[in-house]
């Protein structure tokens, strides 16, 4: 998508701090961090939202959710618990629609979220 930030830091048209690349995912640290640990993965493809991303075919919602799951383990943030969030909408602080899950870990993480 021609006018998407997060198309464009997948295409690296735009710097990020890349972490970790599949065939089908990118992960990143977020500009503004919520946890000592925060990084966003997403689907190089281009979907809006969770929502769209549950009706793409062939696995691509398992590769960013697996993708998340290994930067946890990478960033070594796996054993004391991490969350993957999407937030899906804006009445759920969605601003980016690009589809993202937030990986959150390094401290800990209340319940239930804001
Ligand atoms: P949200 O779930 O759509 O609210 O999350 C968007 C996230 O993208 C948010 O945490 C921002 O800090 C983050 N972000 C980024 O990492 N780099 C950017 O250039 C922009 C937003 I714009």
């Amino acid at each position: 998508m021609t006018d998407c930030l997060f198309c464009k830091i997948a295409a690296k048209e735009i710097p990020a701090e890349i972490v970790l690349e599949t065939d089908r995912a990118v992960a990143f640290r977020d500009i503004n961090p919520q946890a000592p640990t925060h990084v966003l993965v997403i689907p190089k493809e281009h979907h809006a939202d969770a929502a769209a991303l549950a009706q793409a075919d062939d696995g691509l919602a398992d590769d960013v959710i697996k993708a998340a799951h290994a930067v946890a383990v990478q960033e070594g943030v796996a054993e004391g618990g991490y969350r993957i969030v999407f937030n899906t909408g804006p009445g759920a602080g969605q601003t980016v629609f690009h589809v993202h899950a937030h990986m959150l870990g390094g401290r800990g993480l209340s319940w239930p979220p804001g």
